[in-house]
């Protein structure tokens, strides 16, 4: 079932989601996009049209191995384009549990409220007492309110003041929605949806379901490097990243840091007091440690590698806090990194009078604060993000984006393939989409001692396995939804999601049915962006930050026209023109014939 709730007339009316839909769509991305499509257009981002999207997956609700994800998605108020992210939350259990597969808040308040779903009952309630509180105080209040057995997905005052990088937040540490989720909550008055399912969730072979997840539960923890995954989670990154030159290191002007060993998953672990995680999963991988303040604050590598090393920040108890801080005000903790490092790189060439420099701790964690409030004119203009920012101030060379959503924590200087992954990545520049680096590096090593320069090298194989990782990262996992680490860091077999889906759903899907869906969602997605940008839709809207083309790091750069014709070789791959935009054939054979009456005059 599909839940409709509008803020604006307080309707509230629940939709079956047609079987031929479910099929084709699948569910928690494939579902928001189908739905952004049909139902968003041409919007505000931040008006009362816009459609907050909260979709989860078959694999939700139930015991499946880290199957505890949920994909929120709109029009993103920070890029104009689709946008969504994946959060870990048992809303994700109580949505299904208590019907749902879906849930489209629509319209606004004006006033500040949240919703509370009881299975069939649904309330839009006051958050006068809620509003203004940060994330973890807010879900503390809620379940005071409504007990401990609910799922929460709050705001806090990035979202309300409309920081345009604001996230979603639950559970103390879950962050999703990149591309300004939080921002849209905030525009429509919503403070939080609270989720309370008791429902069963009906299952159509109960007994090879038991028997498969019982026996990936069990496989889980004997895969080769479960141990060290518990020790260090994403953490382990740091040290893999600074070796091989890839990390982001004041605001990307370099890629090694001098200070790797104070913030890496080593000095992770000598702090670490607990772990948390998502729901169901066994491999949890939430690191917990004390800040400076002496409050916890989860750690990921995407965090610490964009509030340490990018912002020349070398402790980790600091970082832990600005950490920290983000989730409270609820803001995207990459985004953050990427403006608080052009702000610091323009405040050390004199564009930005009184900014932090690199490495500044507090008059850094006063700017955060100041940008969660816009509480003037420099934390306003970068609460819009870096790429508004940089056009403001004509520093488009500082700002490291790609179609206005910031860089995450990989530098691609040699790094062609991960340039195309971040080029390509259907929300803008984000890893989760095609994580080609660690196969980049592993086909291309480095030899730190040779004296031979780094040949770059731009195979055309390069965008085939970008293709085959959104297929399976930005595909598979986003439609089911489940969280893609068992696969990616311990190689669990693809196939038992497989066979646990089609005993859930008694369908006879195969792993190329599932790329079949995801390559119809990548090109829906497309069309979606082209839609919205109308006329001025261009290839160059797929290229990565001009910094990686024009600067010298470590002695290379990437070459522009190579950059070019692996672009290329990605849009005959995907079956898209030389725009980047899908054919007649390609939308007609992805069954995606609904779109061409609005996309005939782009193609
Ligand atoms: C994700 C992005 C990531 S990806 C990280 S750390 W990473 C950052 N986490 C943030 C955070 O924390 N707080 C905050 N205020 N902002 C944050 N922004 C950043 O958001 C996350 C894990 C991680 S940790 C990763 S890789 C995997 N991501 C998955 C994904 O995208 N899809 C999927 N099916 N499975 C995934 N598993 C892993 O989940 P976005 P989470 Mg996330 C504190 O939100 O918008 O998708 O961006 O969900 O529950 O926090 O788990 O080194
Ligand atoms: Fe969540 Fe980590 Fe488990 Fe994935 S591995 S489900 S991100 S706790």
């Amino acid at each position: 079932m599909l839940l409709r709730i509008n803020l604006s007339s307080r309707k509230v009316y629940s939709d079956r989601i047609d079987e031929e839909t479910m099929r084709l769509f699948i569910g928690g991305r494939g579902l928001a996009a189908k739905i952004l499509w049909d139902e968003v257009k041409d919007v505000d981002p931040l008006s009362p049209d816009n459609k907050l999207v909260v979709a989860a997956g078959p694999f939700n609700g139930l015991r499946t191995p880290s199957g505890g994800k949920l994909v929120i998605a709109a029009k993103s108020p920070l890029t104009g384009g689709y946008g969504d992210g994946n959060i870990g939350t048992t809303v994700s259990v109580h949505l299904r549990k208590a019907g749902y597969m879906a849930l489209v808040v629509e319209g606004a308040s004006d006033k500040p409220v949240y919703i509370y779903i009881e299975n069939d009952n649904v309330s839009i309630l006051s958050a006068e007492g809620l509003w203004g509180l940060d994330t973890f105080e807010t879900e503390k209040r809620l379940k005071q309110i409504h007990g401990d057995n609910i799922g929460v997905l709050s705001i806090g005052p990035a979202g309300e003041n409309l920081v345009r990088f604001a996230v979603v937040i639950s559970q103390q540490g879950r962050a999703g929605g990149r591309p300004g989720m939080g921002a849209v909550m905030g525009s429509k008055k919503l403070k939080a949806i609270v989720v309370k399912g008791t429902k069963e969730i009906p299952v159509a072979d109960k007994i090879a379901f038991d028997k498969y997840t019982r026996e990936v539960y069990q496989l889980i923890p004997k895969l080769s490097g479960y141990d060290f995954w518990m020790r260090q989670g994403t953490m382990a990154t740091i040290e893999w990243a600074n070796k091989n030159k890839a990390l982001p290191v004041r605001n990307f002007l370099q890629s090694k840091f001098e200070y790797s060993r104070t913030v890496d998953g080593y000095a992770m672990e000598a702090m670490k007091v607990a772990k948390r995680g998502c729901p169901n999963c066994n491999m949890v991988c939430g690191n917990i440690v004390l800040d400076k303040e002496g409050k916890e604050s989860e750690l990921d590598y995407e965090n610490v590698g964009m509030l340490g090393p990018n912002i020349g920040m070398p402790f980790l108890n600091n970082v832990a806090v600005i950490n920290r801080l983000a989730d409270q005000y609820g803001m995207d903790t990459i985004s953050l990194g990427v403006v608080l490092g052009f702000a610091m790189e323009a405040t050390e060439k004199g564009y930005i009078k009184d900014g932090p420099k690199f490495g500044e701790y507090e008059k850094t964690v006063d700017l955060i604060t100041r940008i969660a409030y816009r509480k003037d004119e420099l934390a306003s203009l970068l609460a819009d993000g870096v790429k508004a920012a940089a056009e403001k101030l004509s520093l488009h060379d500082l700002a490291m984006h790609v179609k206005g959503l910031e860089v995450s924590a990989y530098n691609c200087y040699m790094y062609p393939a991960m340039a195309l992954a971040y080029g390509t990545s259907c929300i803008g520049a984000h890893h989760k989409e095609a994580w080609v680096i660690a196969w980049e590096i592993g086909t291309s090593p480095l030899e730190e001692s040779s004296q031979v320069k780094y040949e770059i090298n731009y195979s055309p194989e390069k965008a085939v396995k970008v293709v085959q990782q959104q297929r399976i990262r930005g595909g598979l996992f986003e439609l089911l939804t489940a969280c893609r680490l068992p696969w990616v860091e311990l190689g669990l077999d693809l196939e038992w999601y497989v066979k646990i889906f089609n005993s859930i759903t008694g369908w006879n899907y195969t792993l190329e049915d599932f790329y079949n869906v995801a390559d119809r969602v990548y090109s829906l997605i497309r069309c979606y962006w082209v839609r919205e940008y109308g006329g001025s839709w261009d290839r160059k809207m797929d290229y990565p930050p001009e910094r990686w083309f024009t600067l010298d790091v470590e002695g290379v750069k990437l070459d522009k026209s190579e950059y070019d014709k692996l672009l290329t070789e990605y849009y005959k791959l995907r079956g898209w023109n030389e725009r980047g935009i899908p054919t007649r054939e390609t939308l007609e054979s992805l069954k995606l014939s609904f779109v061409l009456p609005e996309m005939a005059k782009y193609i």
